[in-house]
């Protein structure tokens, strides 16, 4: 059996002056007289493989003059380093075979996105894609490592839904057996069913929202890191996502740092990013900052990209902003006891203007009150039977969090557009392929 090599480890100067096997795609390629350079990509990097026709005879070296980019081949032959080959080595073919055809592969570079976008299937074999997504691996994993280590269990709420968890405007219904049925915004009201039962969960799941505007930082379909503590009030929770964001941001700088660089991550701006406590601002200072800055916000107004934009500039680090007007957060969030007009919600905006990676807060917790919030927010009692019945049979002080995790790889990776964070991208124009 032969035994295959990665390029990365390669690059780590363990089998230079060895022979090696490789398989992977072309990447790119060219002939000069009568040797191919040729640019081998594998999971982890890129190699380049000298293919002489001295050696492997000029039949070969014809057919890789024309050879499609993407195609697959095996190479062997010692490591060489080089100055001139790119990454500074490459592998001297003693033998090569091509085993996939790729004829006039689509993308051939200097394509709009929209094409780009309709062939994504291959477009993500950019190399810049392979750094991306194990970015976002090591969010997943580090998220996950997160709860799993601070007593948290996970479990598995549904997708089908039958009621809103984050508003009507959003929701995607699905013909349910002849009913209307919706996918979960959020795994929230379920978790907190669970917490009554073991106490502190997470759950990590697709969300789905119907965003009908096009942003940079909307998707329909995006993953969901959300815990969930009974016992835990606002001020807990806070403590746990500020944790959160650090453990996953330093297992990347960890693991990841050498993708960060190529994907040119001002790493300084993220390290600095770690400072705790991240500062924590009322919404009530939150306006002010951004009426001082000249902002046109007043007391009452949503927060949009915008405005947080503003208000991340203001700091190196993430930066909380609890406390905000009844009326335009959830049903769910409990009401602030000494100031009924707030809530005890929080979101978590990311710093470099990326803006909001974290929603969460504490629940409330009594019947009545949670009860008028239904109606005040214009919803259906009825609808939230269930949910309403938690607050009946031992009612509990209980807060969690919602994470985007395509927001946090946007933000951690320095990304421009959340629809980079993610393979195949859902939003308004698209769902192929
Ligand atoms: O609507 S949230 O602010 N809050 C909730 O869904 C709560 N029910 C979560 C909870 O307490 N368990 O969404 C939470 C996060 C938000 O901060 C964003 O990071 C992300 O989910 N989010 C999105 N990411 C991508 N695309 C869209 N459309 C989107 N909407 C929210």
């Amino acid at each position: 059996m032969l035994e295959f090599k990665h390029v990365e480890d390669i690059m780590r100067r363990e089998f230079t002056g060895l022979r090696v096997c490789i398989r992977g795609w072309i990447y790119r390629r060219s002939v000069v007289g009568k040797k191919a350079f040729i640019r081998v990509r594998d999971s982890t990097g890129v190699i380049q493989v000298v293919v002489d026709a001295s050696r492997l005879g000029e039949k070969l070296v014809d057919e890789l003059k024309d050879i499609g980019l993407e195609a697959s081949v095996l190479a062997c032959g010692v490591v060489k380093e080089s100055d001139k080959a790119p990454g500074g080595f490459e592998i001297e073919a003693d033998y090569f075979t091509i085993i996939g055809y790729s004829r006039d592969f689509p993308i051939k570079g200097g394509e709009g996105v929209d094409y780009l976008m309709d062939n994504r299937h291959l477009w993500i074999r950019s190399p810049r894609y392979a750094r991306i997504f194990k970015i976002k691996h090591t969010v997943l994993k580090a998220g996950r490592e997160y709860f799993l280590e601070n007593g948290y269990l996970e479990v598995t709420p549904p997708i089908l839904t039958a009621s809103a968890c984050e508003g009507g405007a959003t929701l995607f219904p699905v013909d349910y057996f002849g009913s209307r049925a919706y996918l979960s915004q959020s795994a929230q009201l379920y978790l907190e069913a669970l917490v009554y039962v073991l106490e502190k969960v997470f759950s990590l799941t697709p969300s789905f929202r119907a965003e009908k505007s096009r942003t940079r930082r909307h998707l329909a379909e995006y993953w969901h890191l959300e815990p969930e503590a009974a016992w835990l009030g606002m001020e807990d929770m806070m403590r746990v996502a500020e944790e959160l964001v650090v453990h996953i941001v330093e297992r990347v700088l960890e693991e990841r740092r050498g993708d960060l660089e190529d994907l040119d991550r001002d790493i300084n701006a993220l390290k600095k990013a770690l400072k705790t406590p991240f500062p924590r601002l009322k919404y009530d200072e939150a306006i002010e900052i951004l009426q001082k800055k000249g902002v046109n916000v007043k007391w009452g107004d949503d927060l949009g990209a915008d405005e947080e934009r503003a208000l991340t500039l203001e700091f190196e680090t993430p930066v909380f902003i609890t406390h905000f007007p009844r009326h335009i957060k959830s049903f769910y969030m409990k009401i602030d006891r000494s100031r009924p007009d707030v809530v005890l919600g929080f979101d978590l905006l990311a710093p470099e203007g990326y803006g909001e990676i974290i929603g969460g807060g504490e629940r409330e917790d009594d019947y009545e009150t949670l009860y008028r919030r239904v109606l005040e927010q214009g919803l259906n009692p009825e609808d939230y039977k269930w949910y309403l019945d938690l607050r009946k049979y031992g009612s509990i002080p209980h807060s969690g969090f919602g994470l985007g995790v395509e927001r946090a790889v946007m933000w951690i990776a320095g990304l421009d557009h959340i629809r980079e964070a993610t393979p195949f991208p859902r939003y308004r124009e698209r769902i192929y392929p």
